[in-house]
């Protein structure tokens, strides 16, 4: 499978607690893009997607939400409910965001900029596309 839960290192003292995201050493790649997603409703579900060559790390730096992960074969629930988790998710790996707490902050650490064409939105076409490789 191509994704995997990181735990990150949390520095904590009497002030409170500092994690630091850095590119090639706790993020497996040159971070060139982030995002963060909040304020999402009950019941929505989001992603749906694949992306044919980008990697990501999620974080859900406040409240938690849930990610299905699909690589055409297996499927994998995590939950993100702590800023000292990310998961890494790899190209074409489908995936869904769900569950999300009101309070969720879930931010996205990308390895290139937006780009349209680099996602597989159609799931028989993420399918097909497995197939061939
Ligand atoms: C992903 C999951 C985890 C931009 O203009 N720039 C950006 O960098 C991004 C990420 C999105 N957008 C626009 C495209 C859409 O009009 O923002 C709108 C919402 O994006 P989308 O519907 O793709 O959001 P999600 O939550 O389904 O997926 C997002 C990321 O797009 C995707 O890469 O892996 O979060």
């Amino acid at each position: 499978m191509n994704q995997k839960m990181i735990k990150l290192k949390c520095h904590v003292n009497d002030k409170g607690s500092l994690i630091s995201l850095e590119s090639g050493k706790n993020i497996p790649f040159d971070i060139k893009r982030v995002y963060y997603i909040f304020g999402v409703k009950d019941e929505v579900r989001r992603g749906f997607h694949a992306h044919k060559s980008l990697d990501q790390v999620l974080v859900c730096t406040s409240g938690s939400c849930k990610v299905l992960t699909d690589d055409g074969r297996n499927k994998e629930n995590y939950e993100l409910n702590s800023p000292v988790l990310g998961l890494h998710i790899g190209a074409m790996l489908w995936h869904e965001m769900f569950d999300f707490s009101q309070d969720c902050v879930l931010m996205v650490l990308a390895s290139d900029f937006y780009d349209e064409s680099d996602y597989v939105r159609d799931y028989s076409e993420f399918i097909a596309k497995i197939k061939k490789t």
